[in-house]
């Protein structure tokens, strides 16, 4: 966490130099809240998740905590803040760690009680702010104590993007975590496939004699996710049809994959996918051989509503704020999920195709390119 910390304060001393000497020699203040905990009714909590941009720099689990950086030309000190130990609230909601236990935890020597969030942030006395006022992360902690250091202060400037740039490349750490959760939901995928030939109860699996199941799912493992889908045939055989299209759809998705590496963004896969589906819907009979590029393109659309993937890492749709035309660069993970759709009411389309429906997904890290 603590290279990530300083990753980010290079970022920001990086764009402050851009933005003329003044800047560079400002005092920096980066803010960065954890999520609270949010209830489903009264006293009854949804399953914590912590905001990831804050679990990312500083590696800690518990709600109402903030984490602040800040510097000279370079926003590499870090004060984190956390709950105090209270042990009438703590029979109740389980252990925190106090700052003691947080200090231990995180490695971050100088810890706060989040009471003093406000008071410090006005002791820091910042001339460059960088946090996100859009969408905070914590509504309470933003209004008691962050909004009267911005009313003071100069406007902030974004905070997130620089975080998402940093977290849409992975570590080899990272990269661990991932493969470990790719392989539990391929473990996990290979037990449903098999259980779902024998007598299973509907509530758990429903799907006729004949009929495709598709299932996309992922795990979560130490923070990273994986994101997977199938579609197979419940009796244990694709008809004929099923077969056409599933080879069609894992043709594009081989192709797709091939293409995944340093300098290809995801649009450019995804305008490849298009293409490439379009060319199969020809081939399947589902568009006649003298359709134009253009309409077939139009038609993929359709018939795969949704691109060919997204980044991938502590969330499922990650670093959301990282455009998808950004070429890859190696440590970057990401999925490719071609799939074709077709309505069982769509007269146009042969009739063994209708209501047949495949997406085929998987998990990339993207690699250095390997010398030839
Ligand atoms: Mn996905």
């Amino acid at each position: 966490m603590s290279s990530m910390r300083h990753r980010l304060a290079s970022l920001i001393e990086a764009q402050a130099e851009r933005l003329g000497p003044s800047a560079s020699s400002s005092t920096h203040v980066a803010i960065i809240l954890s999520h609270p905990t949010r209830y489903m009714t009264n006293d009854i909590p949804y399953p914590f998740h912590q905001n990831q941009d804050f679990l990312y720099l500083s590696g800690f689990l518990e709600p109402d905590s903030a984490l602040v950086l800040h510097g000279k030309g370079r926003p590499d000190q870090a004060i984190l803040f956390v709950p105090r130990r209270d042990p009438g609230r703590e029979l109740w909601d389980g252990p925190r760690s106090g700052k003691d236990g947080a200090a231990a935890l995180t490695g971050i020597e100088r810890v706060h009680s989040i009471e003093e969030l406000g008071a410090v942030l006005k002791s820091l006395k910042g001339t460059m702010l960088w946090y996100d006022t859009s969408q905070p992360a914590h509504p309470r902690l933003h209004q008691a104590h962050v909004c009267p250091v911005l009313e003071a202060g100069p406007t902030p400037r974004t905070l997130r993007p620089l975080i998402h740039s940093l977290r849409a490349l992975k570590s080899s750490a990272e990269v661990a975590l991932m493969q470990e959760a790719g392989r539990i939901t391929a473990q996990a995928f290979r037990r449903t496939m098999a259980l779902s030939q024998g007598d299973v109860d509907e509530a758990v699996l429903f799907a006729k004699d004949g009929e495709m199941v598709l299932l996309d799912g992922g795990c979560e493992y130490f923070g990273y996710v994986s994101d997977i889908t199938r579609t197979w045939p419940i009796n244990g055989k694709f008809s004929p049809a099923q077969t056409e299209l599933y080879e069609s759809v894992l043709e594009v998705q081989r192709s797709c994959l091939s293409l995944c590496s340093p300098g290809v963004s995801l649009d450019h896969i995804y305008s490849t996918m298009l293409a490439l589906l379009g060319r199969q819907l020809k081939r399947l009979g589902i568009l006649e051989a003298s359709t134009s590029d253009a309409e077939a393109l139009k038609a993929a659309r359709r018939y795969c509503p949704h691109h060919v993937g997204h980044y991938l890492g502590m969330d499922v749709h990650d670093t959301p704020e990282l455009s998808r035309s950004q070429p890859l660069q190696p440590g970057m993970a990401i999925t490719i999920e071609p799939g074709l759709y077709i309505c069982e009411d769509n007269d146009q389309v042969p009739k063994h195709f209708r209501g047949l429906g495949v997406r085929i997904e998987d998990d990339v890290v993207i690699r250095e390119k390997e010398d030839l």
